[in-house]
């Protein structure tokens, strides 16, 4: 256990853990297969899914071995007062990494213009960055930077839904389709990620075995699931179109 976390994971979580960890590195061996078939001018988006599935490999890895925790005081009142729970801030030093990655992945094949990209890292950033500051936060101040993160994902939306849809639709129907299908999927993919926070790291409602169910499907869908499904929409593209 993550020293003396008085509510964390057990073993059925850390197996389905390993079981998350294993489909993530077949998907990056999948993803480093089919990046090797193409020539070097084709490959740009394989390489973001390879950066991100190892990241994500990693991440899973250490939590299904039970590191990356730390113990945080969450309950203040009644018989489980003082009483702490693991807070996996491993899985946002994954996140740090992997969303800019994958919003990369997504505008690059629009044209989107590099001041709306650079918005996009540094939102995300903040995004993540304030849900780990609030995670290890034991007062209620960390609903302010849950707020602050929930704002920053607005504007990642605002972004997505206007400037980029603009661009991929600039470079034609099968661009803007092809955008359209996977910011609609990822937009609400990413929608869910804060409620899991809440219900977790947030406000201690669902056990830390719910949370890794919760956050490990989220995992699947917003990184193997998306990235194969993205990369083969976009490898059906015109790639001179595109600035890479
Ligand atoms: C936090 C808490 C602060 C407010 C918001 C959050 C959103 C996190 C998101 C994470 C996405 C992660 C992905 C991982 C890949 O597998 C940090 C939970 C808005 C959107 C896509």
């Amino acid at each position: 256990n993550p020293p003396n976390s008085d509510i964390t994971i057990n073993t059925k979580g850390s197996d389905w853990l390993w079981a998350v960890f294993a489909v993530m590195l077949l998907t990056d061996l999948l993803m480093m297969g089919w990046m090797f078939t193409l020539p070097k001018g084709r490959r740009t988006f394989h390489h973001l899914s390879i950066f991100i599935l190892t990241t994500a490999s990693i991440a899973y890895f250490s939590m299904a071995s039970n590191l990356g925790g730390t113990p945080v005081r969450v309950e203040f009142n009644g018989d489980r007062e003082g009483l702490t729970r693991a807070i996996w801030y491993v899985r946002y030093i994954d996140w740090v990494i992997t969303t800019p990655a994958l919003l990369l992945e997504l505008v690059l094949a629009t044209g989107l213009p590099l001041s709306d990209i650079f918005a996009l890292m540094f939102f995300d950033e903040v995004m993540i960055v304030t849900g780990l500051v609030g995670a290890l936060v034991a007062s209620s101040y960390k609903w302010g930077y849950f707020a602050f993160g929930c704002a920053a994902l607005i504007y990642i939306w605002v972004i997505l839904l206007g400037p980029a849809l603009k661009s991929s639709a600039a470079l034609g129907p099968e661009f803007r389709k092809a955008y359209m299908l996977s910011a609609a999927y990822l937009s609400f993919i990413w929608a869910l990620y804060p409620i899991a926070w809440g219900l977790a790291d947030g406000a201690n409602i669902i056990s830390p075995d719910s949370e890794m169910i919760f956050y490990g499907i989220l995992d699947l869908l917003a990184k193997p699931v998306f990235t194969l499904w993205h990369v083969y929409q976009i490898s059906r593209l015109d790639y001179t179109k595109m600035q890479l």
